[in-house]
Order: structure tokens, then sequence, then C-alpha cells
């Protein structure tokens, strides 16, 4: 235990360490700059479409590298060995962003005028809109590539946007900390899977009525 400790402080005053962690600090810093892109991207298409609206089409963006221990659980979930080459071919959802919208309507045009760009290339799309997930969960989910321009190179990273109305995302961030509580019992869990799947229905509801009364005010 004592000989682990010492080699690995020995490493890390050799500086082995740091060359050894090169790579993974690399495609991090690389994910964050396409993540900037990106973010840049959505607040200039808000920018222009709220000069032409009549309100704004984006209420919020947010961002995160997924946490290297959340990598890892995922890689080790998909038996796939660990490597840099490996994370970044396997995970779709290192660099994730997400796009929240007043109307569902909004989602469809913002992800269009964003495809739209001659830098952006599409790889896949989820339409948990229009397909909901069992539990309730509704979002569009696009994956998509961007360049991001370094100093003596392109490099074509890969990002995860995550459309959703004001109202999919406090579903989604509701859930997401209830079914994270830990201690339930199986029956629990049942009874509150089910009162979610309610919840996701009304909340489907109001984006529909929402939609309506934008139809005859907005
Ligand atoms: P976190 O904390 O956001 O990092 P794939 O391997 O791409 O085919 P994956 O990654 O499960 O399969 O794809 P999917 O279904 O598009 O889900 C990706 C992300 O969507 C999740 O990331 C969540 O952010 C969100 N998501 C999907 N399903 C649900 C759900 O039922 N409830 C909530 N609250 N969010 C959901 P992570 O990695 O799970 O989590």
């Amino acid at each position: 235990m004592v000989e682990v400790k010492e080699t690995l402080i020995e490493k890390i005053i050799d500086g082995e360490l740091e060359k050894d962690m090169l790579p993974l600090r690399e495609m991090f810093v690389f994910y964050e700059c396409a993540i900037k892109e990106i973010t840049t991207k959505f607040e200039v298409l808000a920018i222009d479409l709220d000069l032409r609206g009549t309100y704004n089409s984006i209420e919020g963006i947010k961002s995160r590298v997924k946490t290297l221990k959340s990598i890892f659980l995922k890689m080790k979930k998909k038996n796939i060995p660990i490597s840099v080459e490996n994370i970044q071919n396997t995970l779709n959802d290192i660099a994730g962003i997400r796009i929240i919208t007043p109307f569902v309507e909004d989602i469809y045009r913002l992800a269009s005028n964003f495809l739209n760009q001659d830098d952006i290339t599409l790889i896949k799309v989820k339409d948990y809109i229009k397909k909901p997930k069992k539990n309730g969960y509704r979002s569009f989910h696009i994956i998509v590539s961007i360049p991001i321009f370094l100093h003596d190179t392109k490099k074509n990273i890969k990002v995860e946007i995550q459309f959703r109305t004001i109202a999919m995302d406090a579903w989604a961030t509701l859930e997401h900390k209830l079914m994270y509580k830990k201690n339930l019992k199986s029956n629990e869990i049942e009874m509150i899977e089910k009162e979610l799947a309610e919840c996701a229905i009304l909340s489907s509801e109001f984006d529909k009525k929402m939609e309506v009364l934008k139809g005859k005010l907005l």
C-alpha cells in the first residue's frame, strides 16, 4: 500500500503522471472548446430570432462536460476497454448542451436553423417528443460534429444537444432528482414511476395548451 503511494508521489514529482494524463486532459479541453463554439452559435441565433420575433425563443442554455467517473462507468457498462480513442469513438454525450425553449415549435425551428449551418454535421437524431420514453421523458436530442480549430490542425468533435421546453426540463430535472434518491423499496419505486408517468402526461398537455394560446396571442 505504502509502496503504491510512494510510486504515485514519485510519478507526480517526476512529471510522469502529468505526461500520462496529457491525452486525457487534451480530450476534455477539446470538448470544452466544442461547447464554447456551439453555445456561441445558439446565442447568436437567439439574438437574431429575438430581433425578428415577439418573444425570446431561448429561455436558457446549460452545458457540461461529462465527469471522468461518469465516462468510466458508461464505458464499463458497455464493456469497452478504456482508452482515449475508445471513449471518443463510443460516447456521443461527453460534451452536452441543453437548450431550453418556451414552446415545442421553437425546438424544431431552432434545431433546423442550427443544422442548416454549413460547419455542422448531423450524426444522429433522437426525437423523444414525437416518441417519448416509456417513463414519460420528452426531449429532442441531436448528436452533431463540429470542427474546432487549433494552432496547427482542425479536429471534429461530437456534441449532444438536448432541446427541451420549460415544462419538459422541469419534469426531467425533478425525475432525475427523485429517481437518484437512495434506499427506496421496489414497491416505492413502482409507485413513484407511475406518478411520474402521470406528471409527464400533464406536462405534455400543458405544452400543447400553451402552443394553442401562443397561436391565439403571439
Ligand atoms: P447525464 O447526467 O445527463 O450525463 P446511447 O448510448 O447514446 O444510445 P444514451 O446515452 O442513454 O444512449 O442516450 P439518450 O437516451 O439519448 O440519453 C442521453 C441523455 O438524455 C442522458 O444522459 C440524460 O441527460 C437524458 N435522459 C435520457 N433519458 C432520460 C430520462 O429518462 N430522464 C432524465 N431525467 N434524463 C434522461 P445520462 O448520461 O444518462 O446522464
